[in-house]
């Protein structure tokens, strides 16, 4: 994987910016949306004008969890060689990213803390004093809000400072554990203790941990989500939940399907009128008429029919599917189905990959 220079991975709970935070820095594609579990691989990537390599890994909630993405990050954390981390946190909902930093710095101490979507927390009146987080943790903490690029550049001289151990790592253990554990993540149960049980009681740990901490550093309204939770029991209500989110879908097929029809027929008929005129100018150039057959008929026309029946639908579903997505309605959904997916072996973010192959489906059969 790595030829020179360092290995920095990039860690932090699904959905908090990681790959956002991932592409500013390498100038990478990875895939980025609002909500969970995008990124399920490792995927690398070089620090831009640094020799420095950075892992993008699975979001994960805690080093204890058994999914397979999760079991990916935990195994790089643990084998994968790097020298120092990047641990991603959400500021608007801190004391939920802790935990995982926390364990984190139990098995590397060399790290910073991102703390990003600091303008979503800035929306919900929520302040956090990062000079005592910084001391409570013992690694540096870095305010950014990945989305604008801010605080990138800070966030990479700071890890430059980590690697070079000018910034010293973290050196107290982080987590308050009962006397006889030591580290958590190597922990194992006693005589009649089961896995679960243990991992409950290194994880309450952790949490317990992560809630003093927030005390200490956290100013925020009484409730600074009630917004949100307001339009959660709005929008996945029993009675209005479901019927509601037949009806956007519906709306968006429609808008997709019947626009594009209108668009596509549009643009087939200006790029294959350019058909005779593609002739003409290959004509005049002397080209064989089997040369200028196999350029019009053949590349010309085929490359008119994709680009007329492929385009105009993407180029109005997705921006609908992003509005719906930005106005956080996509995890929305992903939620209201995951009980029925779950009972067809499946789970609710899958009905967003099926939004995309039902409209696929149904653009070939009417176009
Ligand atoms: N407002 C705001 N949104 C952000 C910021 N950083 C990332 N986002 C958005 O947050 C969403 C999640 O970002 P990702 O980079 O995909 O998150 P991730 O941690 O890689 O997610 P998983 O791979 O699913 O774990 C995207 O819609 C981003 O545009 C930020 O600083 N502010
Ligand atoms: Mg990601």
């Amino acid at each position: 994987m790595k030829d020179a220079g360092s290995a920095v991975a990039l860690m932090g709970n699904p959905n908090v910016g990681k790959s956002t935070v991932f592409n500013a820095l390498t100038g990478g594609r990875q895939h980025t949306g609002n909500w969970s579990g995008k990124t399920v691989s490792l995927a690398e990537g070089r620090i831009t004008g640094e020799d420095i390599t950075l892992i993008d890994l699975p979001g994960t909630y805690s080093l204890h969890a058994r999914s397979q993405e999760e079991a990916l990050a935990r195994e790089f954390l643990t084998c994968g060689g790097a020298q120092a981390v990047i641990l991603v946190a959400d500021a608007a909902c801190l004391q939920r990213s802790l935990v995982l930093v926390l364990q984190v710095l139990e098995v590397q101490p060399h790290a910073v803390l991102c703390l990003n979507l600091m303008d979503e927390a800035r929306k919900k009146h929520i302040r956090i004093d990062t000079a005592v987080l910084s001391r409570e943790l013992g690694i540096p903490v870095v305010p950014c809000a990945a989305r604008s690029k801010k605080g990138l550049n800070e966030l990479k001289n700071t890890l430059r400072s980590v690697l070079s151990g000018t910034l010293p790592p973290c050196s107290e253990p982080p987590i308050r554990y009962p006397a006889d554990i030591r580290c958590g993540l190597y922990a194992e149960p006693h005589k009649g203790q089961t896995r679960d049980e243990l991992d409950d009681i290194l994880t309450a740990a952790a949490v317990l941990r992560a809630e003093e901490i927030t005390m200490t550093c956290v100013t925020a309204p009484d409730d600074p989500h009630a917004r949100d939770r307001a339009i959660d029991r709005a929008v996945l209500s029993r009675r209005f939940g479901i019927p509601l989110m037949l009806l956007l879908l519906a709306l968006v097929f429609w808008l997709t399907l019947s626009g594009a029809n209108t668009v596509s027929a549009m643009l087939s008929g200006f790029l294959l009128g350019l058909e005779a005129p593609l002739r003409r100018v290959l004509t005049a150039l002397s080209l064989p008429p089997g040369a200028v057959s196999l350029l019009t008929d053949g590349v010309w026309r085929v490359l008119a029919t994709v680009v007329s029946v492929m385009l105009p639908p993407m180029a109005i579903f997705f921006p609908l599917f992003t509005l719906l997505e930005d106005a956080g309605y996509l995890p929305r959904i992903a939620l209201q189905l995951d009980h029925a997916f779950c009972r067809a072996g499946a789970c609710g973010k899958q009905s967003l990959s099926m939004c995309l192959r039902t409209l696929r489906a149904q653009k070939n059969r009417t176009g």
